[in-house]
């Protein structure tokens, strides 16, 4: 317990020698070293040699996390960019202001590979499941550089699918570099004010072609994060030189911009304005006007969405990160502040309705990791072309479910975190309350819940059930072992059982994106990522040197609602389809939505 005198002359206890007592703040380790279920993970499944040295460096790495890095994170928080419009005789500048924070993260970024990791390859496969251990270390002390890095990332591997087009090759090497001098990072302008999730129909911003083979871009940026980013991909629709958009082309393309020119001009862009954000204050996000913007086409005419899809890809795996991550940190303090805090006698750590809610806390956390590496084992594969079909068919299938599941999930862990803080969780000045400001963008970013879903649904309708049965085979077949392990056998007969119902369940439906199925997608995708997640526990826990704990988290997990899409009254309504659309808005005899849709 920590007290401090108070002796400051106004005060009248100083006089009488009384000391008041201050808490001890929770604090963070070198995270690396905290987190034995990390350490645990890459143990089984890095070979010897690759696991040695990727332990080596990410412990260093959690050191400079502990010891640098948080500091300035929380730097860039209480210093976040403005916009300067004007310089001070009344040109036009658009100048966004980023403290030295913000700019030594990037810095760090480039001298820690956490791109270059990715695309080096020096592990192999594994290259992405170590850069993902380190983005995980990183995100929640990053002051939200993620974000940058995100995009950076889906960047390098937009360039890297296209076979490295001509004006990209550049590029490349200043977006993979690891020379603080020379690393690029990119942004990804795509949302509009008329095109949110609906990209294709609502893009407003058009491309004409130069006599040079350029393009000059005019439009309307709504959202464009980290915008103080050196380069750009974004959509636009080309017309024709005269700007006539009857004879725009029907499909979107994907374009190249680097923003400003070699003496830091913009490029034919003006800064609107910066957006005011609940939380990741520390970004700069702005309203981006492209005036005559000078860019490159990348993709074929009209290709651009599926184009972008690559990136998406990344940015929806970097969002997981962030979300397993923040997570991670929410539970790493609460555990430390549960050493520290005493109430009713005894710490908290010794009452055990809070260890409870840890426990609970964990056990959520734990699944979330594992689905967040295997995408990082799926995309490494996939990336050294070691990848089977099925690997592939589980690679698209996962990245929306486990973003849509892990970024909800962050939202409920910091919630259920904070309080374990009580009043001095709801502080800004305590350094807390960001966590919960920061996590609610990651529902949002990158594809709301229900945008995923549907993208389940596309995935499954575009492979013709392909990846819905590469999901039950791979799961039936990690499943088997722990089938005839003593302790876990109930645990994987339970998710044997939501395995079948689900089968029942696309059976009966059909994978045609009729209405019924549109409107189980999110029960649907909930049950493919609490299913995979307890099969994921199952597979780390049967593994030789599984800790009880290993055992009791697996346990746990599986005995939630592993199959929400199967309870009676939602396959009901489900299959009925549209009819039942009405009726599941009606509340206690009322529509909802006061009539019908
Ligand atoms: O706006 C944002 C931020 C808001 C908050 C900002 C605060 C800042 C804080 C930052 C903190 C870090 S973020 C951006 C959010 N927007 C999105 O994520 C877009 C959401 N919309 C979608 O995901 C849509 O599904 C679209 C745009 C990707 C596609 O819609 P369409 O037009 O209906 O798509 P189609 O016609 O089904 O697909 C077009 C092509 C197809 O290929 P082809 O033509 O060969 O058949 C699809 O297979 O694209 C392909 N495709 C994909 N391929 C579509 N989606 C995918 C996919 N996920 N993977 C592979």
């Amino acid at each position: 317990m920590a007290k401090q005198s108070f002796n400051h002359p106004g005060v009248p206890f100083a006089r009488i020698g009384t000391e008041i007592f201050c808490q001890e703040q929770p604090r963070i380790g070198n995270p690396y070293l905290e987190d034995a279920f990390l350490q645990g993970y890459l143990k089984s499944h890095l070979p010897a040699k690759v696991f040695a040295e990727v332990s080596v460096d990410l412990e260093r790495f959690g050191a400079r996390v502990k010891g640098e890095i948080d500091f300035l994170g929380r730097e860039c928080e209480l210093n976040p960019p403005k916009l300067q419009q004007f310089d001070g005789w009344g040109w036009r500048v658009d100048q966004i202001i980023t403290c030295p924070a913000w700019k030594r993260m990037k810095e760090i970024s480039a001298e820690e590979g956490m791109v270059a990791e990715a695309y080096e390859r020096r592990y192999s496969s594994w290259s992405r499941v170590h850069q993902f251990a380190k983005l995980y270390l990183y995100a929640p002390s990053s002051g939200m550089f993620t974000c940058p890095l995100a995009m950076t990332d889906g960047a390098a591997k937009v360039i890297e699918s296209l076979g490295f087009p001509k004006p990209l090759e550049e590029a490349y090497a200043h977006l993979i570099s690891r020379d603080p001098r020379t690393f690029w990072t990119s942004g990804q302008w795509m949302t509009e004010r008329k095109g949110g999730s609906d990209v294709a129909s609502g893009t407003e911003t058009v491309a004409q072609e130069q006599p040079d083979g350029t393009y000059r871009l005019h439009g309307l940026k709504w959202f464009t994060s980290a915008t103080d980013s050196d380069v750009s991909l974004t959509l636009a629709r080309i017309v024709a030189a005269d700007g006539q958009t009857e004879q725009a082309s029907k499909g979107l393309s994907l374009f190249y911009l680097e923003v400003r020119d070699q003496e830091g001009k913009l490029n034919g862009i003006e800064i609107q304005r910066l957006k005011e954000k609940l939380g990741t204050r520390q970004l700069p996000t702005s309203e981006l006007l492209l005036a005559g913007a000078r860019a490159h086409r990348i993709s074929p005419v009209g290709r651009g969405v599926a184009s972008i899809a690559n990136m998406l890809t990344i940015t929806r795996i970097h969002n997981v990160i962030a979300s397993v991550a923040d997570m991670r940190r929410v539970i790493s303090l609460a555990r430390d502040y549960a050493t520290k805090r005493e109430a009713f006698g005894k710490t908290l750590k010794d009452h055990p309705l809070h260890m409870q809610t840890l426990a609970r806390m964990e056990v959520h956390t734990r699944g979330a990791f594992l689905l967040m590496m295997e995408m990082g084992r799926l995309l490494g594969l996939e990336e050294t072309k070691m990848a089977t079909e099925q690997d592939q068919h589980m690679l698209r299938l996962l990245t929306p479910v486990v973003k849509l599941y892990t970024g909800k999930q962050a939202v409920a862990v910091a919630s259920e975190g904070l309080e374990c803080f009580g009043g001095q969780g709801y502080m800004e000045d305590t350094g807390l309350g960001y966590l919960l400001r920061d996590v609610q963008v990651l529902p949002i970013w990158e594809g709301t819940t229900n945008i995923l879903a549907l993208d389940v649904l596309r995935s499954l309708v575009k492979s013709q059930g392909k990846v819905l049965e590469a999901f039950f085979s791979t799961a039936q077949a990690k499943l088997e072992a722990a089938l005839s392990f003593s302790e876990l056998g109930p645990s994987a007969q339970r998710v044997h059982d939501a395995l079948r119902k689900l089968r029942h369940f696309t059976d009966e439906m059909g994978l045609k994106g009729e209405a019924g199925m549109q409107l189980a997608a999110r029960d649907f995708a909930y049950s493919l990522a609490r299913i995979y997640g307890g099969v994921l526990l199952l597979e780390h826990a049967v593994r030789r040197n599984a800790s009880p704990t290993d055992i009791s988290a697996a346990q746990r997990w599986c005995h939630q609602d592993l199959c929400p899409i199967a309870r009676e009254e939602q396959a009901d309504s489900y299959s009925n389809g549209a009819v039942s659309l009405d009726s599941s808005l009606v509340y206690d005899g009322h529509p909802v939505l006061g009539g019908k849709l």
